[in-house]
């Protein structure tokens, strides 16, 4: 039924909004045939280092219909993180905007799950699973499918309203929708800023950033110490890397988001050099309460720090 299909998509668009959501887009569920190639080259020249979970279900990662029975769409939305809060001091070592506040996985998870009983409630019973990383799903190519933006050189999804400083997350669903088929152009145009920027030369290729060389990888995935190699090429990050968004033009139209649980904890921005030389585990607890840094634990966190310091 059309009618009801295109009643569907404007309830869920509006539903998502009223959540909180910047946006949401919708595409068929179906196999990504161009991301088939991309994928299978990146996994085979080693750029997933240690994410091992990366070489597992690749037929999953194309094909939502393998994760979800019955899928028929992919609803993409994004949830902005985007603040001009920043560390006090500028010695101190660096933590991603991404993660200041609370887990973004939790805050996602909690949102995506009132949309899925709002639609049960709304449209009716349907099957349907809520995504935020926990699972094989290419979240940017679909994202891009859905119209949301495109893949930046810097291989993050940017939008041309309000840059790339927002998260992606996903409902894969059973119920037939209107989807969103105008795919938006790349807007990165001659531009190389990201390439030129990341202190660790991750981007190796526009579009292409080999994922053991980023220091968003060093500092978090990686469990075992941190190859010499990158001593001195840091930027001073213990947690995550915003370089290459940073310096990305399209980041000039960022807007501040409006997420009560991503607002940092006070202590977070305000201890210095020092302070984090000298962390302890109670302090570490205390900052990063219900936060995603947790993921590195206490002594991940004073790895990273160690490494910047000798
Ligand atoms: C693994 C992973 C990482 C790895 C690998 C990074 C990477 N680029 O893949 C590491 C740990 C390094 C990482 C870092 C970061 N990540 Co990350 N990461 C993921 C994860 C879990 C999977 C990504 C993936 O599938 N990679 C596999 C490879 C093959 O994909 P890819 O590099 O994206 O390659 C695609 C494009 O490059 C394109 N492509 C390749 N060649 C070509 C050629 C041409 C011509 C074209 C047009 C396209 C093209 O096709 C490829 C396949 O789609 C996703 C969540 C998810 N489930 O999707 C989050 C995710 C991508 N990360 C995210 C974030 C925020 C980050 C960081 C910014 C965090 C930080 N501040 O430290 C950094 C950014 C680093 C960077 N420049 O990418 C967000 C991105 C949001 C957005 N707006 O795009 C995601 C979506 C998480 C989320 N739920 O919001 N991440
Ligand atoms: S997040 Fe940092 S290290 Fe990773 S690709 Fe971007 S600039 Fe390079
Ligand atoms: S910095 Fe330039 S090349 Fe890199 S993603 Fe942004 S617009 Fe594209």
């Amino acid at each position: 039924m059309p009618q009801n299909r295109t009643v569907y998509s404007s309830l869920i668009k509006k539903e998502a909004k009223n959540l909180g959501f910047m946006f949401c887009g919708i595409s068929k569920a179906e196999f990504l045939e161009e991301e088939a190639p991309r994928l299978e080259a990146w996994l085979k020249k080693g750029m997933q280092g240690e994410m091992h979970y990366m070489e597992n279900h690749f037929d999953k990662r194309l094909d939502p219909r393998l994760l979800v029975d019955g899928a028929r769409s992919v609803i993409s939305l994004g949830l902005n993180y985007f603040t001009v809060d920043q560390q006090a001091d500028p010695l101190s070592p660096k933590i991603s905007k991404y993660a200041y506040g609370d887990d973004y996985h939790q805050v996602i998870k909690g949102k995506l799950k009132q949309l899925l009983a709002i639609i049960n409630e709304k449209i009716g019973e349907i099957n349907g699973r809520a995504f935020v990383d926990s699972a094989p799903v290419l979240d940017k190519a679909w994202a891009k499918k859905a119209g949301l933006g495109w893949i930046g050189k810097n291989t993050n999804l940017i939008s041309k309203k309000v840059g790339s400083f927002f998260f992606l997350a996903e409902l894969i669903i059973d119920l037939e929708l209107d989807y969103d088929i105008t795919p938006t152009a790349d807007h990165c145009g001659t531009c190389t800023a990201c390439i030129d920027a990341c202190p660790t030369e991750a981007i190796v290729a526009p579009y292409v950033v080999d994922g053991s060389r980023c220091i968003s990888y060093l500092t978090i995935e990686l469990k075992n110490e941190i190859p010499p190699e990158f001593k001195g090429k840091m930027d001073n990050w213990m947690f995550g890397c915003d370089v290459c968004q940073d310096v990305c033009p399209w980041n000039k139209f960022s807007v501040l988001h409006s997420e009560p649980a991503f607002k940092p904890k006070p202590l977070l921005l305000e201890l210095n050099k020092k302070d984090w030389e000298e962390v302890t585990e109670d302090v570490f607890q205390k900052v990063f309460k219900n936060s995603a840094v947790k993921r590195t634990k206490f002594k991940g966190l004073k790895r990273n720090i160690d490494f910047l310091r000798h």
